[in-house]
């Protein structure tokens, strides 16, 4: 899934795809590049960041996603806001990717009754204030059972489970011990019986580990990209698509040898 942020703020892309023709061709050289989803932002949710409205979001998403129409890979909307869910699903997005998990009032009915795929992530508390201090007796274990009851809910409330994946938000209310912990045992999430996503790309974490600037932090995200994979993440969200397949054709070429040999 390749990263398209169209937030003048987003951290590592500093704001360059705010026009609408750099947002295109950037999209379109993630698509050579071997990206399998396009995955376009227009809030950011960097630690900090202020809110905008709804209008604001609408403004930035929408015309990106309508000059996207007839892209040969599925487009998803990185998005909590239900306006904008419905109206992206109207212009052709197959897949909502909601930070905060469709908790929003009336985000369930706005994908209910299409047949969207869900991501379904995991956040404590709000963008603005979630890096103060987050407190968990066990990432792991309270991260992977959150996704467990919100999936249940929103089978209860009518969505397929086979619209669901899960995510557990790298960074989202998590400070970088809690990160490494999920990073380390991201296996565990399987458990949730959904397919498992995992957004590590250029993230604050990786920086902490390398002492390394966001636009320096390609080797880290690779790693840490190939790390989710192992452990059995079947998406993974990146900004660097083509070194991220690169990375992943390795891995694959040397996990096809793993397998025992047909007989
Ligand atoms: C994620 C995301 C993530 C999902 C962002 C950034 C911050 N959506 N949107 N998972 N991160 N599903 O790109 O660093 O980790 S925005």
């Amino acid at each position: 899934m390749g990263v398209l942020n169209v937030t003048p703020d987003s951290f590592s892309d500093g704001g360059r795809f705010v026009q609408l023709d750099a947002a295109l061709l950037h999209a379109r050289q993630m698509i050579d590049d071997g990206a399998d989803i396009i995955d376009i932002g227009g809030e950011s949710t960097r630690p900090g960041a202020t809110p905008i409205s709804p209008e604001t979001e609408m403004q930035r998403v929408l015309p990106v996603l309508r000059a996207l129409q007839g892209a040969r890979v599925p487009i998803s909307v990185d998005t909590s806001q239900p306006a904008l869910m419905r109206a992206a699903l109207e212009e052709g997005a197959s897949i909502i990717n909601d930070v905060r998990g469709f908790r929003a009032n009336q985000a369930v009915e706005a994908v209910r009754d299409s047949d969207c795929g869900l991501v379904v992530m995991h956040m404590r508390g709000e963008p603005a204030t979630m890096q103060r201090q987050p407190v968990y007796d066990d990432v792991i274990a309270e991260v992977s059972s959150w996704l467990a009851r919100r999936c249940d809910e929103l089978a209860l409330a009518g969505i397929a489970r086979e619209r669901m994946v899960v995510d557990p938000g790298f960074g989202f209310g998590k400070n970088h011990e809690h990160n490494r912990q999920l990073l380390a045992s991201i296996g565990k999430l399987l458990s949730v019986g959904q397919p498992l996503l995992v957004g590590v790309s250029r993230k604050s974490t990786l920086g902490e580990i390398t002492g390394k600037p966001a636009e320096q932090r390609l080797s880290a995200s690779l790693a840490a990209a190939l790390i989710a994979i192992e452990g059995g993440a079947r998406i993974v969200r990146v900004h660097d698509v083509g070194a991220t397949r690169d990375a992943i054709a390795v891995w694959e070429a040397v996990q096809a040898e793993r397998r025992p040999a047909p007989r």
